[in-house]
């Protein structure tokens, strides 16, 4: 079928110029895109659905539930509050579950690389270090593959253990956030017991009071968040090296024309690293030259992008709502993907090209698609069979479109350790200057934007959202496809604080860093944890994460993985805002999420569809943060004295102000 795209006719609410240019011509007219799909349907998408209260836990139902009217309960009774946290609990399962699987296999080839069984090595020894001070891990007389080996097998058991005891990384956050966890008794147990605990507990016939339901969410979100999650970034810098800034590149231009074209789609880095050895092997680059090309160009596609692009620079082609669009330049010759985020209609947009999709993952295979499994213990092995299938593509290419100008040049790989050594500078690395520079009021804040892209809204929300936040002095922290998408128009530059507010652009040319800092894939949002936890201890923006002048959002959010990170965030105390969110058809638990958890956690939930007024709102929470800590008069220049600071430690807070205790049972 082909889509008439004058102009690029069926591009609505498509801003980005390099998705417009490769769709207009003429190689693309057969290839239908989720945009086309969303247009195609022709039927908005199902209310009940939307905003939480479909149910259809079990076959007396489905059962659609309209708040109020008596009428239009489900057949079991149970009501629009129970059947939308039910279906948000299981959202929150299961995102948690993917970053718990992903995070299982990065531990497990952690282990591998520990027993000499695979091409990797233990790269970051302080990083090391740190982890084994967390897991208990003696390392008097042992060498690094020893205590990695003890810290990969304790941290594999933090998932299955079945004892009541917390997991071991809940202990890195702040002190009185871990008090309130207790008290609440939502501190997560073994990882997986707390998502099996999810699908449970929201099966018919058993939790039925949304409060209850959302206590569960709330544990089951913490062991993705400073469990599963927080684990796979750790370990996985600990083997492949903790990002430091790199230039890189971004956009669909970053395909070369002369080379084979490969795009690593999806998110385990095993995979990506082993590709990136084998793409330079003598063996595989000779095959190419072979072959009539100049070598093996590897390109990411969405946090898999992500991952290379921090570790290694490796440039990323495109964000999960480009991954159609890509392979419509006819220029790839071959799309490896492994888990998650990967549509379905990426084999349909190949049949029209001389492209392979790989699958990799036994558990992520594609009807019609290429499978060679990734085998994890001959990685290379694995990464060279799936290069030479991809090279004897390269003289099947046919016409072809790389719109060379358009990639844009991005400084990526923030990671906390950066942010610590690059403010804090060589001899006093530590968070104190960045703390310094908020009570100042030079940095008004902390803005989170997190997530992937979503057909439903127009393409450039992060954009309008980032553009209102560093032009309020906020500085940015991006990770996963919002992060590539800043970096497409140009906000993962040094030169991008020129946009910047007159304080937050000066502490950018200090540093020479952007004015948004690229931090990572999607699992990576753990180190914004670590981050804002390291600004609390720091001293003086208070004494938990629900003080800081901090907000998150994830405003074009598609995946349930974005509604496990929020609502980790949420009860970690951050206020975290989405333009849309499926718990609206009930109001009872949606003044929960919205109101009530702030009583709780000191964090909430809120819902803002405009981007601008939801970055504005998230600077009002940031305003609110400052007023509560007493900075909000702008104090430039001022030196702060210990005494100073320790005034400002508490700033007037009271205990029941972040921590007002747990929802009646
Ligand atoms: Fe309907 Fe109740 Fe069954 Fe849900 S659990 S489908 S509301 S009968
Ligand atoms: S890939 S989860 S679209 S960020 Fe992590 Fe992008 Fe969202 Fe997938």
């Amino acid at each position: 079928m082909a889509i008439s795209r004058n102009g690029c006719e069926g591009c609505n609410d498509i801003t980005c110029p390099s998705t417009i240019d490769v769709l207009s011509k003429d190689i693309a007219k057969n290839v239908i895109t989720a945009h086309d799909r969303v247009q195609m349907r022709g039927m908005e998408a199902c209310l009940f659905g939307s905003t939480g209260t479909c149910c259809r836990v079990c076959n007396m139902g489905p059962c659609q539930i309209i708040d109020g009217v008596d009428e239009m309960i489900g057949v079991c009774g149970a009501t629009a509050d129970t059947v939308a946290a039910r279906n948000y609990a299981r959202a929150i399962a299961a995102g948690a579950a993917a970053h718990t699987d992903h995070a299982r296999e990065m531990i497990r080839g952690f282990i591998e690389t520990a027993k000499g069984n695979s091409p990797h090595e233990i790269k970051d020894e302080a990083k090391l270090a740190t982890m084994a001070e967390v897991f208990g891990v003696e390392t008097e007389g042992k060498d690094k593959n020893e205590i990695a080996l003890e810290i990969g097998e304790l941290a594999l058991a933090d998932f299955g253990s079945q004892t009541d005891e917390p997991i071991t990384m809940l202990k890195r956050a702040p002190a009185k956030r871990q008090e309130l966890w207790k008290r609440l008794g939502v501190e997560p147990r073994g990882i997986d017991r707390e998502i099996v605990e999810i699908m449970h507990r929201t099966h018919m016939g058993v939790d039925q009071y949304y409060k209850n339901i959302m206590l569960q969410g709330a544990r089951a979100s913490l062991a993705d968040g400073w469990g599963s999650s927080m684990l796979s970034t750790e370990l996985t810098d600990i083997m492949f090296g903790t990002p430091k800034p790199i230039r890189s590149t971004v956009d669909i231009g970053v395909l070369r024309a002369d080379s084979v074209n490969v795009t690593v789609h999806g998110h385990e880095p095993l995979l990506a690293e082993a590709l990136c050895m084998a793409a330079t092997d003598e063996e595989i680059v000779a095959l190419a030259k072979k072959a009539g090309a100049k070598g093996v160009n590897l390109a990411g596609v969405c946090c898999t992008g992500n991952e290379i692009l921090m570790r290694r620079g490796v440039p990323v082609a495109a964000g999960f709502i480009q991954q159609e669009v890509v392979l419509a330049t006819g220029a790839v010759e071959a799309m490896v993907v492994d888990v998650q985020c990967i549509m379905q209609s990426v084999q349909e947009v190949s049949k029209s090209f001389h492209t392979d999709i790989i699958t990799t993952n036994y558990r992520a295979k594609i009807d019609g698609a290429t499978h060679i499994q990734f085998d994890e213990e001959a990685p290379l092995e694995s990464a060279k069979e799936i290069l030479k299938k991809a090279i004897g593509n390269f003289k099947k290419r046919g016409d072809f479109y790389i719109p060379q100008e358009k990639k844009l040049d991005v400084v990526v790989g923030f990671s906390h350790e950066t942010v610590n050594y690059m403010l804090g500078g060589r001899f006093r690395n530590s968070y104190r200057p960045l703390n310094d520079a908020i009570i100042s009021g030079r940095i008004r804040g902390i803005g989170a934007i997190v997530g992937c892209d979503n057909y439903k809204m127009p393409d450039n929300h992060h954009e309008i959202v980032a553009r209102e936040l560093i032009k309020n002095d906020v500085l940015v922290l991006a990770t996963g496809c919002a992060a590539t998408g800043l970096g497409r128009v140009g906000l993962l530059t040094p030169e991008a604080a020129s946009e910047a507010g007159p304080g937050l652009a000066e502490v950018c040319a200090t540093v020479g860093m952007p004015p948004v800092l690229h931090c990572g894939s999607c699992v990576d949002n753990s180190r914004l944890l670590i981050a804002a936890t390291a600004m609390v201890k720091e001293g003086g923006l208070g004494e938990d994460i629900c003080d800081l002048p901090l907000a998150g959002t994830a405003p074009s959010w598609m995946s349930e993985k974005a509604v496990a990170i929020g609502q980790y965030f949420v009860t970690s105390g951050a206020y975290v805002v989405f333009q849309n969110l499926p718990i609206t058809g009930s109001k009872k638990f949606h003044k929960f999420m919205a109101e009530e958890m702030e009583e709780i956690y000191g964090g909430r939930w809120d819902i803002e569809e405009d981007p601008l007024k939801l970055a504005q709102k998230m600077i009002a929470h940031i305003d609110k943060k400052r007023a509560e800590l007493g900075i909000d008069k702008q104090r430039e220049r001022v030196l702060f004295d210990m005494e100073m600071r320790r005034d400002l430690g508490t700033g007037g807070l009271t205990d029941a102000g972040c921590h007002g205790g747990p929802p009646e049972k």
